[in-house]
């Protein structure tokens, strides 16, 4: 079984639909074996908690800086053997120190088509910016924050009517597809990075049942 760590710091729906993949037989292979945050209040803690799944809360406020921060985070995830840590709206920069721990093993999903707009407040930045086709990336994390090789993105249009909120739920609908695509892919063995970029291995093969997540 491929060992599967989730950070959050707050609701959590990207956390909930891989929970929802796993549930659905979707991720045969995987385990979730801890949902960690970085916030006390973080909404996905409940939901973590009642799915079954082990859960702790590290607060980056009672550490004195990010080292410490990211140290005793490393020390945490480390006691849970993962093969994979997942980044899952997780919204604390990571040292390199941190990253070079896990990387090749660390994946995050960012709400918006890189290398176009990273970092925060990216819808606003989108409609700000008048692009016609927004979206989402899932990526390997690197030092450079998120800059890491691309694993899938998704697509949507941008509307006139649009306004941030409108245009984080439809991206939003779309990281709940990739997220747990991404997931599998990895649990599968099949993501290689060669040269910053990644490569799906047996991209031929037939495609597995389409599994998406249902609506609530
Ligand atoms: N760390 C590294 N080294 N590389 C990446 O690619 C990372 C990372 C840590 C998080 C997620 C990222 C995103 O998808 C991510 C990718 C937080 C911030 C940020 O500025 C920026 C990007 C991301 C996550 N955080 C503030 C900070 O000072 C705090 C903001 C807050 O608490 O609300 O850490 O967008
Ligand atoms: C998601 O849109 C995710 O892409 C984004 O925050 C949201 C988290 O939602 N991540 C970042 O902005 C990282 N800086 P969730 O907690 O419901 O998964």
């Amino acid at each position: 079984m491929k060992r599967i760590v989730i950070l959050i710091s707050g609701r959590g729906s990207n956390m909930e639909a891989i929970i929802q993949a796993r549930d659905a037989g979707c991720l045969p292979g995987a385990e979730i074996v801890a949902v960690i945050a970085n916030r006390a209040d973080a909404k996905g803690l409940e939901r973590a908690a009642a799915a079954g799944i082990p859960t702790r809360v590290l607060e980056h406020k009672r550490f004195a800086d990010r080292a410490a921060f990211d140290a005793a985070l490393a020390e945490c995830i480390e006691a849970f053997q993962p093969d994979l840590v997942v980044l899952a709206g997780f919204m604390r920069i990571l040292t390199e120190a941190f990253v070079r721990r896990f990387e090749g093993r660390l994946l995050n999903i960012h709400p918006s088509l890189l290398p176009a707009f990273p970092g925060l407040h990216t819808h606003e930045r989108a409609l700000e910016a008048g692009v016609r086709i927004h979206g989402c990336t899932v990526h390997f994390v690197t030092p450079a924050l998120d800059h890491g090789p691309i694993v899938i993105q998704a697509a949507v249009p941008v509307l006139d009517t649009d306004d941030a909120t409108s245009l984080a739920a439809r991206v939003l609908a779309q990281e709940h597809i990739v997220y747990p695509q991404a997931v599998r892919w990895f649990v599968e063995g099949r993501l290689r990075v060669v040269a910053g970029r990644v490569q799906l291995l047996d991209a031929g093969a037939p495609a597995a049942a389409l599994c998406v997540p249902q609506p609530d």
